[in-house]
């Protein structure tokens, strides 16, 4: 399970069983341990895709094979609700950057997750009765860029919630042959006044899916 905020690896590491902090370089703790008999890791991948790239790229290289990041979105849609999931179905993106120094070229290589592993969490967050919305994400790479002209240009192709890693973390592993697929929280929601969620009830949810994506990983 990776997360953008170290906060949250060291809130979720007390799910596990024997956990253990095995990385803090550059805060990026990460902790290891089991959930029902299952080794699983908890890491953070920090903010933006050259960041989760890294992170992804190393893990990887340490024998790591399969992937859900445990993130937050931003809603585009007024009926999504905060507190509520975004499971993505897969994830819009700025072609340059990072995804054209991976292939060299402006082709492009399918953003989207694992079906098994996004079914699997779709069918373990019904069975929890949580509520969760199925649908793509754009990933940003400009949090400060999202005005009203973005909800709407972005919202208008398709897209339910803005984040900025889902993209990179699918499209890499459709490179490089692994398995990912992902759970935001929504966080804030942008088609209706850029409001917040509290930190309690963000807490609640993280805490909600994590359970349910440890779950998926034990079976
Ligand atoms: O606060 C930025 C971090 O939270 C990034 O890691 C994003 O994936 C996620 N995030 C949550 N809500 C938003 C949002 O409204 N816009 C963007 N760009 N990122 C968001």
């Amino acid at each position: 399970m990776i997360v953008g905020d170290p906060g949250r690896a060291e809130l979720l590491s007390n799910l596990l069983d024997s956990p253990k902090l095995v990385n803090k370089n550059r805060g990026f703790l990460v902790y290891t341990g089991e959930f029902k008999s299952s080794k699983v890791s908890i890491a953070t991948h920090g903010i933006g895709g050259p960041s989760i790239a890294i992170v992804f790229e190393e893990l990887l290289m340490l024998g790591g094979k399969t992937f859900v990041r445990l993130g937050t979105a931003g809603a585009l849609r007024p009926e999504i609700k905060l507190g509520e999931y975004i499971i993505p179905s897969g994830a819009s993106y700025n072609p340059g950057g990072l995804f054209f120094q991976y292939t060299g070229d402006l082709t492009s290589v399918s953003a989207v997750p694992d079906y098994d592993l996004a079914s699997a969490l779709v069918n373990e967050l019904g069975r929890e009765g949580y509520k969760y919305t199925v649908g793509n994400v754009f990933s940003s790479d400009a949090f400060y860029a999202e005005d009203e002209n973005f909800v709407k240009r972005w919202s208008s192709r398709g897209n339910i919630g803005v984040e900025m890693e889902c993209a990179t973390l699918f499209f890499l592993s459709k490179l490089r042959g692994a398995k990912s697929a992902a759970v935001l929280v929504v966080s804030d929601n942008l088609a209706s006044g850029g409001e917040w969620i509290s930190r309690e009830d963000l807490e609640k949810s993280v805490i909600n899916a994590a359970k349910s994506i440890l779950t998926v990983f034990s079976k």
